[in-house]
């Protein structure tokens, strides 16, 4: 079972994640966002993960130290269950459409970590700047490469449609299907 727990605790946030990934399950998810939290959730529903987070962030200054730290401990903690990557797949997409709204996700299981970004996001439940600033923090703490490219109309389906074509790339792209480590140097962590 691929599984990690990790906690991070500075003066601005307190954030406890456990992530299993190859077993659906529970999915419990409260970080003071509402809107994030349904983000998280349909992250974790789509990508089939047992995944549970509880953030406690300085929100009475705004969302931006809970949204990004909350994204550090979810890239750690995946990166942590990943473990040495042998047998994974390595990389993902998907297309997702969602009404007015698409986004376009390809995943790389690389052991390095990027956001490539195309397209804006509006401010819905988090701004559309934190939005960006969750996947590339998440990129750079799972040593994951994120290509996304969204447009639509609807800030909250553009959002929604991002966390559920990264969530069905990332179901592909670290599902175990070989043997060894898919890399020419041998290493992906
Ligand atoms: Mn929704």
């Amino acid at each position: 079972m691929r599984e990690a727990e990790f906690s991070r605790e500075t003066e601005e946030t307190r954030v406890s994640v456990a992530v299993n990934l190859d077993r659906e399950g529970e999915i419990n998810v409260d970080t003071g966002i509402p809107f994030l939290d349904h983000m998280l959730k349909s992250f974790a529903k789509h990508s089939k993960i047992a995944l549970s987070i509880k953030a406690e962030g300085d929100l009475e200054v705004d969302e931006h130290h809970t949204v990004e730290d909350v994204a550090i401990a979810l890239g750690r903690a995946i990166s942590i269950a990943l473990g040495n990557r042998e047998g994974i797949k390595r990389f993902g997409n998907a297309i997702v459409p969602m009404d007015d709204a698409v986004a376009i996700c390809g995943v790389d299981i690389s052991g390095r970590g990027y956001l490539n970004m195309e397209g804006k996001v509006k401010d819905s439940g988090i701004r559309g700047e934190n939005f960006e600033h969750f996947f590339d923090t998440f990129c750079r703490n799972s040593g994951i490469n994120v290509y996304l490219n969204v447009k639509g109309k609807n800030s909250h389906h553009v959002m929604e449609a991002a966390f559920k074509a990264f969530a069905v790339a990332f179901l592909e792209a670290r599902k175990v299907s070989g043997k060894g480590i898919p890399s020419t140097k041998g290493v992906l962590d």
